[in-house]
């Protein structure tokens, strides 16, 4: 066992670990020179010796701050709970260069300051291709219907209050944009895991297995093998969804996220909830369901996301997201302080079930040694995976490998691209390699 006591290692903390406002717009303007300037400015001012950082800990425990003579505030001071003033800086953040219009972009999760597998959901990433509203759920209707009349036998109007009526279930899942990595297909293209893997979320969700309502309608599930899921938004987002993912049960209209009610940004006050599949399908401001015999091919399945193979066909429905996973902490744009000890985390997931193991190398993936993961792992929900290691400070390339119950591997960047070329935005589930130098800083690199 590692002597943790005797070899403590520290990661430089939050809030430097963040890009500010100035290090973002370089990142989008690809000067990469200022962000590595800036970091190498900040790291100077850490060279004040173990010691003398050790002495002035020892003194601080022995002052009275003004918080332990003092009355604190009401409990009513914050009916509304909110992060301390010191977090201030962890923030989901926009994608300079990325969408020219505020409402149809993207923002990303702060991977590197979160803990566990639950995303607070005030840092879940957001994606709207038209912006979000807060709709009133008093005026807001779920329709299900057929593309054909024979398909079911009843189309129904469903208002908020009815559906929360119904029979309801919570489970935990990830939702990752089919974009997320996108960027990194030909190269190293950004700073920090918040880029690279930031279009990544976890949360419990509650709501009415769709199954439920379909039966409700009287669906003919001979016949009606497909579902189109709409949203009420002014994008037209439209996506088909096969009839065996509803009929597993897997498939939630869901009008709860984390306890309370679906955040306006999630798609409040309903949205539909598709495990394992990418981010796009499920519909937010969600207000139409129709059941049908064939797949509806709508611009966001026949033009977006689908992914261009070497030989220059597309793939299409290619809507699984495979087994994949990515070292947290530390990672792109943070700093080891000291050698010594890290506890080394990341997150794993699969779109096609439980993670069943996480390997991590140290030495870009030469050798391997068999992470912890935190349990209960759970079906198609993020796993939290640990593993101890000693930087001895001489530079290292620290890789995380996930397997999931299926026995399928997460492929290194010389397997997918073979398979599936450079040219893809979607579906890069490659493994992630940090590079740390002797100073400790940690950048994002690409290993074959
Ligand atoms: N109605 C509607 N649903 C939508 C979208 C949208 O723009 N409109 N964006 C989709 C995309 S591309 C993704 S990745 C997820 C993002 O969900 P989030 O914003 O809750 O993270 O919602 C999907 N559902
Ligand atoms: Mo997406």
């Amino acid at each position: 066992m590692v002597d943790i006591v005797k070899q403590p290692g520290r990661l430089r903390p939050a809030p430097e670990n963040f890009l500010s406002d100035e290090q973002v717009k370089a990142v989008g303007s690809g000067r990469r020179d200022f962000l590595r300037k800036s970091f190498l400015a900040a790291g100077a001012a850490l060279t004040a010796p173990l010691a003398a950082r050790a002495s002035e800990g020892d003194a601080n425990i022995l002052q009275n701050p003004a918080w332990t003579t003092s009355l604190g505030q009401p409990v009513a001071a914050r009916p509304y709970g909110m992060p301390s003033q010191y977090e201030s800086q962890l923030l989901r953040r926009e994608s300079p260069g990325l969408a020219r219009v505020g409402g149809a972009s993207v923002s990303f999760a702060p991977l590197q300051g979160l803990f566990g597998i639950i995303t607070p959901s005030g840092l879940h990433f957001e994606r709207h291709h038209q912006g979000w509203h807060d709709i009133d759920p008093s005026k807001h209707r779920l329709m299900v219907n057929g593309s054909d009349d024979s398909l079911l036998k009843k189309a129904k109007v469903y208002t908020l209050d009815e559906l929360m009526r119904l029979p309801s279930a919570s489970r935990i899942h990830f939702i990752e944009c089919g974009a997320n990595t996108g960027l990194e297909w030909g190269n190293v293209a950004v700073p920090t895991v918040q880029y690279t893997h930031g279009m990544l979320s976890c949360s419990e969700f509650t709501g009415v297995p769709l199954k439920y309502l379909l039966d409700d309608c009287g669906v003919d599930y001979k016949k009606a093998r497909y579902v189109l899921a709409e949203g009420a938004d002014g994008s037209s987002m439209t996506r088909t969804i096969p009839m065996e993912m509803v009929e597993s049960g897997e498939v939630m209209v869901a009008y709860g996220q984390n306890g309370e009610m679906l955040r306006p940004e999630n798609g409040y006050p309903l949205r539909l909830v598709v495990p394992g599949v990418q981010g796009v399908s499920w519909v937010k401001w969600l207000r139409r369901i129709e059941v049908g015999d064939q797949p509806y091919a709508t611009k966001d399945e026949a033009v977006h996301y689908i992914d261009l193979l070497p030989n220059g066909l597309h793939r299409q429905y290619s809507s699984v997201q495979e087994a994949k996973s990515v070292i947290t902490t530390p990672s792109g744009g943070q700093t080891l302080l000291d050698h010594g000890f890290y506890n080394v985390s990341g997150l794993a997931w699969s779109g096609r079930g439980k993670i069943k193991q996480v390997d991590v190398s140290f030495d870009g993936g030469i050798n391997w040694q068999t992470a912890r993961l935190e349990g209960p792992i759970q079906n198609k929900a993020l796993t939290r995976f640990n593993i101890n290691w000693v930087w001895d400070g001489k530079p290292a390339i620290l890789q995380s490998r996930a397997m999931d119950e299926t026995g399928y591997v997460q492929p290194t960047y010389g397997q997918l691209r073979k398979v599936r070329g450079t040219k893809s935005i979607y579906h890069n589930n490659a493994i992630q390699s940090w590079k740390i130098i002797e100073s400790g800083e940690v950048s994002n690199v690409q290993v074959l």
